[in-house]
């Protein structure tokens, strides 16, 4: 349960603790996702065939396929994959429900951004592998970044943009919200995050903004897009979420309370373990929303030994 007192004039909450309760004033818990241990882990979506999935990520995109698991009782695979280890890199976690072969990925949902040093050549190669080129490589409209876009075989986009060598080509994420700004707090506030940069693009009726933990050509970011005017995305039931490592899920899940009392968004789960399982996480959605799992770092890392 959680308790709000006024306290020398500021909102305070209560922060759990064994038996006991902490009172933090709110200034200083919104402190907290800036003070953390974040970091992107990985998005999880669906998919209608791992085996085809997986195929094309290792043999189109170069992604290496990290491990695999089998869950009978609840009738779903996983896969992993991406371009190094999941304890320094972000990866897909790709999710097969048994007997379900296709999905709707809705209007919200972007891309995954993947950064090469060539992108003509990949797109040659992702070509001759029978790959789905969706826009051909050139200067973004507008600017003068080298991308393309290619489909995959459950028909999410990744956007192909080139960049000089990256310790993690898994650039990144982008959702399309309904109110660039709110977003931006949202994420500032919840979850941390820095704006990098944004960018408007009038002639062309969008705005994007980047967020992440680093700058954007050391780390996969959030990009955030905002067309003129369009307010509301469906969904569709394929993509997911994404998951960011945090030392305190229950300090975390403190501050997205807070931060959803102002500006919209609701937590899905409370802070706690899974069941079954010894990680401990919070998730919730943002005001558009998109959902966000926070995971136990420590728990993190025991579960991939
Ligand atoms: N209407 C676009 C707005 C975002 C956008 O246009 N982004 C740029 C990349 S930052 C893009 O896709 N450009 C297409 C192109 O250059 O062909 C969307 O919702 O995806």
């Amino acid at each position: 349960m959680l308790l709000l007192f006024i306290f020398d004039g500021a909102i305070t909450s209560t922060v759990r603790m064994a038996g006991t309760a902490a009172v933090a004033p709110s200034s200083e818990l919104l402190e907290w996702p800036k003070k953390d241990k974040r970091r992107f882990l990985h998005a999880v979506y669906r998919v209608g065939d791992l085996e085809r999935t997986i195929k094309f990520y290792t043999e189109g995109l170069g992604m290496k396929l990290l491990r695999q698991r089998d869950i009978p009782d609840e009738k779903y695979s996983n896969a992993f994959l991406g371009f190094g280890p999941e304890e320094t890199n972000f990866v897909v976690e790709l999710t097969y429900n048994y007997g379900v072969t296709s999905y709707d990925i809705g209007t919200g949902f972007g891309h995954f951004g993947i950064a090469t040093p060539d992108v003509y050549k990949l797109v040659e190669d992702i070509r001759a592998k029978g790959g789905n080129i969706t826009r051909e490589p050139g200067p973004v409209q507008g600017g003068s970044a080298v991308i393309a876009f290619v489909k995959d075989p459950d028909g999410y986009t990744f956007a192909l943009i080139q960049r000089g060598a990256t310790r993690d080509p898994f650039s990144q994420v982008m959702l399309r919200v309904g109110d660039l700004d709110r977003a931006i707090k949202f994420y500032e506030k919840a979850l941390g995050l820095r704006l990098l940069k944004k960018v408007d693009r009038p002639e062309y009726k969008y705005t994007v903004a980047l967020l992440g933990y680093a700058e954007e050509h050391e780390t996969t970011v959030l990009e955030l897009t905002y067309n003129y005017g369009v307010t509301e995305y469906t969904k569709g039931n394929a993509y997911a979420q994404i998951a960011i490592g945090t030392d305190d899920v229950y300090k975390s899940g403190e501050v997205v309370n807070l931060v959803t009392q102002e500006l919209g968004g609701k937590i899905t789960r409370q802070p706690g373990p899974i069941a079954g399982l010894n990680t401990k996480i919070v998730s919730f959605l943002d005001p558009d929303g998109w959902k966000t799992v926070l995971v136990d770092n420590e728990d993190f890392l025991k579960e991939l030994k």
